[in-house]
Order: C-alpha cells, then structure tokens, then sequence
C-alpha cells in the first residue's frame, strides 16, 4: 500500500510545484499587554506605568545573583492548534526586560535560560525540556517603551525595556494544552552588576494572574510577565524556508520512513490520514 501511495503522493507533488505557497510563522500565544501610553515619554517613546498604588515595577528574574541561588520566573501559557493538526513547533518568544540605567537605552543582555515544563513547577510540573546553563538569547533591542513607577515622571528614562529575541525551536512539538516555562537572565555585562535584570509584568495586571518566582528555593505568587510565542507554520515541515514544496518531499520521506514527526494530526500514530491532513494544511496555507 505504501509504495502505490508513494506513487500518487509524487504525481500530487509535481502538479502543486506549480503553485506558489506563502511562508511565515504564526504567533500561537500572547500573555497580555504593558504598553500604557505611546509616545508620551522620553524623546518620544512609549511608555510602560505600573497602576496607581502599585509599588512593585517588575520581578527580580537575576540568573547570577549572589542572592540565595539563581531567581527564576515561571508563567503558563497554552497552545491550540487547528483541528486536524497535532500541535505547534515553536520558533522564538519574545520576552520583555529590565536592566536600570539611564547611560544608554541599549541594554544588552548577557543570557537568556528557559525550560519548559507541562505543568506548574512549583506544583510539581515535570521538566520537558530546557535548561539554566544554554543561553537561547537571540538579540537584545530597545523596544521603544521606558517602564514607570506609578508616580514616575512621564519623561523618565532609568527603566528602558528591551525586547529579547530568544530561540524555541529546540522544543519538542508541543500538543493543544496547558505549559509551563521557567526563565532566568543575565543582565548587561557592561552595566554595573546592580540593580538586578528584571521582568516587567502584564500592565494593567490581571487578576488571574497565576505566575511565580522562584527565590531563595521557595516560589512566591508574582503578576504575569509579558511574553509572545511564535509558531512555526504546521506545514513548515522541515522549519527551514517557510512553507514551500520541500517540506512536502520531507513529510513523506518521514511518513514512508514511519517516523513519529510524520504523525502529522497527533491521532493514533503515522497513518494514511496525516498525508491527507498534511497536504490540506499545506494547500491551506498558513
Ligand atoms: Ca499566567
Ligand atoms: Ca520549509
Ligand atoms: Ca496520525
């Protein structure tokens, strides 16, 4: 059955070579907003305020303080792929963070650490992958907003938040459901060693929030950093290109291989069914 499969399968392949498939990535999870108002701020930049009576501004998240250990941030987030597809192979999130200075709004960070888990660590959530020891920091950038305290002036600039780019794509595929992550930073080198390098959280912060911090070996209930997740596009089989024909060639050189990444909807192993749901995901574009 499998070799006259492989026979349609090719005679379907050379006619969708004709087509043009757009490429990209989708953004699978956002954990909220922090942007409080544009272009007010220093030199024209946006800016990030804590809620008024809200004296906390953001959460130590310091990977080589001297400080009991290592202090590490952990949030939720969820994954929901379309019917018929098996889950999501994530490619980078962005996280926001703080190093105070007002000698530059170019923080660059040192590292950034992630693990992922599949449910709340501090609750017992067991370890999928990721460590405090690879550094999956991609770049550093201003983000273009300066984070205040709520009595701050709208003009200052000790707090700017940088956007930090950091890889995913060494996860497993992850399945419609709940996750954990738990991150930890190191600042800019080039800075002074103190203050700490920072999360901000989720402004206004929301009453759900569920996050933790990971202090002195205890976990303490803090607000929800943001953060966005981005996927890549399901039919990006090979995750290199986007979605081109390639990927159709590497999903059934895997499906014929019986490999388990061929088990495109997630459902009852590799069988018929996922090239049909590979190719209608594919067509469909992302
Ligand atoms: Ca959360
Ligand atoms: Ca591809
Ligand atoms: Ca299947």
């Amino acid at each position: 059955m499998r070799s006259s499969l492989r026979r349609s399968a090719v005679g379907v392949c050379a006619l969708l070579v004709l087509g043009g498939i757009a490429s990209g990535q989708v953004t699978v999870f956002d954990n909220g907003p922090f942007i409080t108002e544009v272009g007010v701020g220093f030199n024209g930049a946006s800016i990030s305020r804590a809620e008024t009576s809200v004296i906390t501004i953001g959460f130590n998240a310091n990977a080589t303080t001297a400080q009991g250990g290592p202090i590490r941030i952990a949030d939720d987030f969820s994954i929901t792929a379309p019917p018929g597809v098996g889950g999501y192979r994530l490619s980078t999130m962005t996280f926001f963070g703080v190093q105070s200075t007002t000698s530059t709004n170019n923080v660059q960070f040192g590292a950034f650490y992630v693990a992922l888990y599949d449910g709340n660590p501090s609750e017992g959530g067991t370890l999928i992958a990721g460590d405090f020891t690879t550094n999956r920091l991609v770049s550093s950038a201003f983000s273009g907003v300066y984070r205040l305290s709520s009595t701050g002036l709208v003009t200052g600039n000790s707090r700017p938040v940088t956007r930090l780019t950091v890889d995913m794509s060494w996860t497993p595929r992850l399945a419609s459901g709940t996750y954990w992550m738990v991150v930890s930073a190191v600042g800019d080198t080039a800075l002074n060693p103190t203050p700490n390098p920072q999360t901000i959280f989720v402004t206004p912060h929301f009453p759900t929030a569920n996050a933790q911090q990971f202090f002195n070996s205890q976990w303490f209930a803090i607000w929800d950093p943001p953060f966005t997740l981005r996927a890549f596009c399901p039919a990006d089989f090979d995750t290199v290109g986007g979605v081109d024909v390639q990927d159709i060639f590497g999903f059934l050189n895997a499906w014929f291989a019986g490999s388990a990444s061929a088990d495109f909807d997630g459902v009852d192993g590799v069988q018929v069914g996922d090239i049909f749901g590979f190719l209608n995901t594919w067509f469909a574009g992302c």
